[in-house]
């Protein structure tokens, strides 16, 4: 997908400092809005520099909520589905996009109509997935974008197993939406009727979609506006979070 001539003006005026005139062309030659390829594939997250939580020995995924029993699924279930295997760029919504990342796994959607759909109340109509991490972190999502034809809850990247940086034992992939979205070690699947309540205060909210394509990145300021303050994050969140690394 090229961008319009447009937006690499502006990303051309966002340059400083360690601005290259490679991150302006790849910005122009499929990134999407706002956003600049980094090398690799880092570690980041409001973990910093926590370590990753440690991989139970029989790992599972929980499903609550909306359900007609408390399902807890074991993450072996998934050996049983379909694999399936995407490569796709990550971007994450300080700024920075890693590209040509192979994940393989299970489609969501195929995880959802087989295990979850079946556990669902009566009746119940399913409007967000709040899904969380074992370090903590969470998010919700939209059953529109979670059941989209690219996500994945993916096991290994690049031909080997998830390691602890990247989410192990299991991660959602969605890459079409912001790595906020793209919860590592997902342990609890919360299965919503309604938009959950934001925890998060007004300065840094996040758009409750998270689509990169539009750029959705706060929840009312415009993405142009907070690039730059986001991009300011990424040097120390990159720091503390390669000191928290145990790969
Ligand atoms: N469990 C968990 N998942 C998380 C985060 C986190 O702190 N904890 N951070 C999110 C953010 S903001 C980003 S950009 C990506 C980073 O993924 P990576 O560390 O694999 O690069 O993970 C997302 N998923
Ligand atoms: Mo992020």
């Amino acid at each position: 997908m090229t961008q319009p001539s447009r937006d690499l003006t502006l990303t051309g005026e966002l340059v400083v400092g360690g601005g290259r005139e490679t991150d302006q062309v790849m910005t122009g030659n499929g990134l999407p809005p706002g956003q600049r390829r980094v090398e690799g594939f880092p570690r980041f997250g409001t973990h910093l520099s926590r370590p990753a939580p440690a991989v139970p020995l029989a790992p599972v995924i929980e499903v609550r909520g909306a359900v007609t029993a408390h399902v807890d699924l074991p993450l072996a279930v998934l050996s049983d589905l379909p694999r399936t295997e995407i490569t796709a760029d990550f971007h994450c919504v300080a700024g920075w996009s890693a590209t040509g990342l192979r994940w393989e796994g299970v489609s969501f959607e195929t995880f959802y109509r087989a295990l979850i759909e079946p556990a669902l109340l009566p009746g119940a109509t399913i409007t967000h997935l709040l899904c969380r991490g074992l370090d903590g972190w969470k998010a919700a999502v939209t059953i529109e974008d979670v059941l989209a034809a690219d996500v994945l809850l993916a096991q290994n990247l690049n031909d080997r197993p998830l390691d602890s940086d990247h989410g192990a034992p299991v991660r959602l992939v969605s890459p079409s939406q912001y790595g906020y979205i793209n919860i590592k070690h997902l342990c609890r699947i919360d299965v919503l009727t309604a938009a959950p309540a934001t925890t998060e205060g007004p300065l840094i909210r996040s758009h409750p979609r998270g689509r990169v394509w539009e750029e959705e990145r706060h929840g009312f300021l415009p993405g142009r506006v907070v690039r730059p303050i986001y991009r300011s994050l990424i040097r120390p969140i990159r720091f503390l979070s390669s000191r928290g690394s145990r790969s």
